[in-house]
């Protein structure tokens, strides 16, 4: 196969203008439109709704190209587009070769009839999909999705949040946005190859299952694919025509935390009398990975078992990176996934109203050993079943399963996101189909959801990717509809947190399997704030900052948690300190409780990752990658040892304190949770303290053994303390002395605690090292810099009175602020 890329001298244009600008490809109109400067950034303030409107039209790209010879003489010549968002006409040499109305499909044309041995000119029409949504919508407005998005979506298979969602913006780009190439072939191509792996007694044998296209079904099937295996440290293994191969002293592939992450190559050629036609090649990992779902004493477990092993999933949901696909890079997209990896992280879930996961997003998984959990891109909408619709979306499938299914982390496949869920709330309290909030708005609806997800994708999954499970929706109790967030079965999505009110104590009182969505919203830093702001705007219900909030009134919401938790914050920097405070408490809060019901609870994955554009959200790591509290907070929570305290305290008792006075039971309750692989010999402490940090109870319990990959609880300690100003520290030790997890827990909510002002000072020991030293007691101490580039070895942490050396991981100790919990007045 000989490949050209046709990336040259695109120019474009609005479809009604006269005017040309020079456009790049890959790229898209938005990107075009900002570097011509023809457009403002659509994320400054209120931009969004003139970025929008340019998406009422269609664009024209166009370039010229001859072909060179050696892709000329060849039998068969394909235009190839890797990616086309989403609704584009082509044309080449003034005749109409094709169109395209899947953003998540490669398209290829037959252009051998049409292409001259001169200039070409190849011209995409991209059609406005806002007008196409409004129209089909118009037509028939029983195919719903969610109201935080433009109605219409979900008729066009395009990431449905471009057209916005509770936390982003409505700003649908289009463009040509992967490369375009002409291939040159003759006789066949290699589709794809299936490497089946087969692991019996420690060994492992790998089977390649060829899918070779013949161009001429008449043609002989005269052809070899010739197998190469290098190990991972680059040495060959075989090289051989055979379709088995055992690999000697396999190194096997594992999740962050538990082993390490060794890729091993396979490359297949395909060659005739010697002559080479195609190659294929692709980085594998060694290792087996199922869902274990078996009934037990609890119910039904739903866990990742890799190589034998029962994994407790530690990650968070990703969404799209950016409305403007040109700014995901391959650099910013390792960098997120590093974030991950260095936060503890061992999976990640690629949620469905987005993307399917990119091949940079799972070349960084697969090197830093997290587990991929594809939705397929179907969220919170209804879908009608049409024959083209069909035909388009098993394509859509089987492009993505064949591209993504020999990535090593690749864990689980969903078919879509929340779906039938909702589809079950509307058979039972809509049966008739009449509520107009309902998804269900036809009868057909109903069997058009089985037919996609509990038929038509598990047969592909099984026919394409036989080795990695499959579940029907996320939340899943199994299919069916039946009962999809059921406590004891399947994963579950808990919002009573968050969208329910309920206090984050609420977590406690649940011992979900597995929690594929669970999250509390946040303001963004102060920088990125600053980055789609006038200083005017910067009041928490301005219109600005509103229009950067997505989910109805949920300033408010955060507002509102607030006032649970900690005094009024008085200014807006504290407004925004104090509501990461609450991000980082509630997750903190629901993830050690899981960690502590392992093996009960098997996983906890948060909502959300990252952010599509700046704005208040779920999301841990901001749109430019900024940390907030609960990214630092994760890397403790998520750390391979934990120590958890669940106390009893007046939070779980009885939060109202009006019924004053009322006996309180105050205790400590450890748990040691040991997610290595490793048995561990551990050592506890715990003190009582004064608000200034002086002990006045100190415990100790040494050489507790925990056993891999368990939680071992200790016995519950009641104790006498003065809830509003005495609070508990633990440690816990590793066998050489050192502390490998430590936290503090407060017997009332933060704003009726008696902070002392702890005195914080910092001192920059050198570009790389700061000392923070507290004279009382501190919590949560948050170090920024004034230019928000700085990143820390931790942050919001607690600190005893004393000092404690930070490393810089980035960015420069200058211009530095520093806060606690007893600033929030
Ligand atoms: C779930 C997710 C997303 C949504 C999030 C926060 O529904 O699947 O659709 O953004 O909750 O509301």
């Amino acid at each position: 196969m000989v490949t050209m890329k046709l990336h040259e001298n695109w120019r474009m244009k609005e479809a009604n203008e006269a005017e040309w600008s020079t456009a790049k490809v890959p790229g898209t109109v938005y990107a075009d439109y900002l570097a011509a400067g023809k457009m403002e950034n659509p994320y400054w303030r209120d931009n969004e709704l003139k970025a929008l409107e340019l998406m009422e039209h269609d664009y024209i790209y166009e370039t010229t190209f001859t072909p060179e010879a050696e892709v000329l003489n060849k039998e068969k010549i394909v235009l190839r587009f890797n990616g086309l968002d989403t609704l584009a006409d082509v044309d080449l040499n003034g005749v109409r070769i094709g169109h395209a109305d899947n953003e998540h499909r490669v398209w290829e044309f037959d252009v051998k009839d049409v292409l001259t041995a001169g200039e070409n000119t190849l011209t995409v029409t991209l059609l406005s999909s806002v007008n196409f949504i409004r129209e089909a919508f118009k037509e028939d407005p029983a195919i719903t999705m969610s109201t935080d998005g433009m109605q219409g979506a979900s008729y066009l298979r395009k990431a449905h949040c471009d057209f916005g969602w509770d936390w982003g913006a409505r700003i649908p780009d289009a463009g040509i946005f992967k490369d375009v190439e002409l291939l040159g072939m003759d006789y066949g191509r290699i589709e794809s190859i299936y490497v089946r792996q087969l692991h019996e007694d420690g060994k492992v044998t790998l089977q390649f299952e060829p899918d070779i296209i013949v161009f001429d079904r008449k043609a002989d099937y005269d052809y070899t694919v010739t197998y190469t295996v290098t190990d991972p440290e680059g040495n060959v293994l075989v090289t051989t025509t055979d379709t088995t191969f055992e690999v000697p002293d396999p190194q096997l592939w594992w999740p962050n935390g538990y082993g390490a992450q060794p890729l091993y190559t396979v490359q297949a050629v395909l060659s005739r009398s010697g002559v080479e036609l195609d190659r294929w090649k692709r980085r594998i990992g060694l290792r087996t990975m199922e869902l274990t779902r078996v009934k037990d004493q609890w119910g039904e477990s739903f866990c990742h078992t890799v190589n034998g092993v029962s994994v407790f999933a530690m990650g968070a949901d990703y969404i799209p990176e950016d409305n403007i696909k040109p700014f995901i890079t391959r650099e910013r997209t390792f960098k997120l996934l590093k974030d991950c990896k260095d936060a503890n992280f061992n999976a990640v879930r690629v949620w469905g109203g987005g993307m399917y996961a990119s091949e940079d997003f799972l070349d960084a998984c697969d090197e830093y050993g997290l587990m991929v959990w594809q939705d397929f891109c179907f969220a919170c909408a209804s879908y009608d079943l049409t024959p083209e619709f069909d035909a388009n979306i098993r394509e859509e499938f089987r492009q993505n399963i064949l591209r993504m299914r020999s990535h090593p982390s690749l864990g689980l496949w969903s078919g879509n996101n929340e779906m039938e869920q909702f589809f079950a709330m509307s058979m039972r309290y809509d049966p008739d189909h009449k509520d107009p909030r309902g998804y269900i708005r036809k009868a057909s609806q109903v069997s058009d959801y089985f037919a996609m997800y509990e038929y038509i994708i598990p047969r592909m999954v099984m026919e394409y990717d036989p080795q990695t499970p499959y579940i029907p929706s996320s939340p899943t109790s199994g299919g069916g509809y039946d009962d999809p967030n059921d406590e004891h079965r399947g994963d579950v999505h808990y919002w009573d947190v968050w969208h329910g009110g309920k206090p984050f104590t609420e977590y406690r009182k649940f011992r979900f399997r597995y929690l594929s969505e669970f999250g509390f919203q946040a303001f963004p830093t102060m920088k990125t704030i600053e980055a789609f702001t006038l200083p005017e705007d910067r009041n928490l219900f301005s219109y600005v900052m509103e229009k950067h909030q997505r989910n109805n009134n949920a300033n408010g919401i955060i507002m509102r948690y607030m006032q649970q938790t900690y005094q009024l914050p008085s200014t807006f920097d504290k407004q925004i300190y104090t509501s990461q405070m609450l991000q980082a408490e509630s997750m903190r809060y629901g993830v050690e409780h899981f960690r502590a019901c392992r093996p009960e609870s098997m996983g906890t994955i948060i909502w959300q990752l990252n952010d599509i554009w700046p704005v208040a959200s779920w999301a841990m790591i901001d749109y430019y990658g900024r940390w907030k509290a609960v990214y630092y907070e994760a890397r403790r929570f998520f750390a391979p040892l934990l120590l958890v305290n669940e106390e009893a305290s007046v939070m779980t008792q009885n939060e109202n304190i009006n019924a004053e006075p009322y006996d309180i039971q105050n205790s400590v309750k450890l748990t040691l949770c040991n997610e290595t692989m490793q048995d561990r010999k551990l050592t506890v402490r715990w003190q009582i303290r004064e608000a200034c940090g002086k002990a006045v109870r100190e415990e100790e319990v040494k050489d507790i053994a925990v056993p891999a990959l368990s939680a071992v609880h200790l016995d519950e300690v009641m104790i006498d303390i003065d809830r509003f100003s005495q609070y508990v520290s633990y440690q816990m030790l590793d066998e050489q002395g050192a502390v490998v997890s430590e936290g503090t827990t407060l017997y009332i909510q933060p704003k009726y605690f008696r902070f002392e002002d702890p005195e914080i000072t910092l001192e920059v020991l050198d570009d790389t090292h700061i000392r923070v030293t507290a004279q009382k007691f501190a919590k949560n101490i948050q170090i920024l810099d004034e230019a928000g580039e700085l990143k820390l070895s931790d942050n919001y942490f607690d600190l005893q009175p004393g000092s404690r050396v930070l490393e810089v991981l980035a960015g420069k100790p200058e211009d530095l602020s520093v806060m606690s919990v007893y600033d929030i007045r």
